[in-house]
């Protein structure tokens, strides 16, 4: 007899990720897909995707999608929810997506409390267009368009997106991830469930940011990559939560 094992979700395509070996944005996808699956979500579901290496999930995803590039998720995402409001909406965004072309985008979305769960995927890069600063690359750290490292004289401080959010009076969760072990993975996992089920319960706002790496565009291994989010991402991004409340404001 065959031991039970790992069983792919439904809501994954029985398909190779196109990622990049050791990018974790395979292991988000592969979260996303358990929880519907989990939550029985997966034929109610209307993912919404950005530009960048997310919009890959396109063709991973085995439910409903809409690509709605630059940043324009959140604005799209509200439209789907408040039209078709007994669907489960998300949006899968990287750093580049929501915190530099989508910023008012995503800021407005928070500020209305929209009932939608924001994934924010925070590589601290452009991983798509070949490691260009982001405004998530961390002070010193060397992107193709900051090849000595970025300066803040120049191009500002990495911005802080949960801090930023969770000081709008309306989001209901705001918290941080990350995903450089196994503990925090499933850690990860936890809160995007809290996100989703929120959202079931109509109770407003989620977002739920995952620290992330980009081996290709760091120029490291997996392993490496890894151990430079906790020596450097995860300094500057503490994990944690920014907002975490029971009763709706
Ligand atoms: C108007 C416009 N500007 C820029 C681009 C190029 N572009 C495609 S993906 C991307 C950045 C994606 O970076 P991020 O959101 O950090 O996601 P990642 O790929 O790292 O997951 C950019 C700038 C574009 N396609 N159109």
């Amino acid at each position: 007899m065959m031991a039970a094992g790992y069983k792919r979700p439904e809501s994954l395509q029985k398909r190779i990720t196109g990622y990049c070996p050791g990018c974790m944005h395979g292991q988000v996808n592969k979260l996303i897909a358990e929880l519907l699956d989990e939550f029985g979500l997966r034929e109610k579901t209307i993912g919404v995707l950005p530009i960048g290496c997310g919009t890959l999930s396109m063709m991973n995803f085995n439910f409903d999608l809409v690509i709605a590039t630059h940043g324009r998720a959140p604005a799209v995402a509200t439209g789907v929810k408040r039209s078709a409001p007994d669907r489960f909406v998300f949006t899968y965004q990287g750093d580049g997506d929501l915190a530099a072309i989508g910023l008012s985008e995503i800021m407005h979305c928070a500020n209305r409390g929209e009932n939608v769960t924001v994934i924010f995927v925070n590589n601290s890069i452009y991983g798509m267009t070949g490691g260009q600063l982001a405004p998530t690359t961390l002070v010193g750290q060397k992107s193709t368009t900051t090849v000595q490292g970025r300066n803040p004289k120049e191009v500002g401080y990495p911005m802080k997106m949960c801090e930023l959010i969770s000081q709008l009076q309306a989001p209901r969760y705001v918290v941080r991830r990350a995903l450089d072990s196994v503990p925090n993975v499933i850690q990860a996992k936890q809160a995007l469930k809290k996100a989703f089920q929120n959202q079931l319960d109509g109770k407003g706002f989620s977002f739920v940011e995952l620290l992330s790496n980009c081996p290709t565009n760091w120029g490291l291994s997996q392993s490496e990559s890894l151990e430079w989010m906790r020596a450097n991402t995860m300094k500057y991004f503490p994990i944690g939560d920014f907002r975490n409340e029971e009763a709706a404001l």
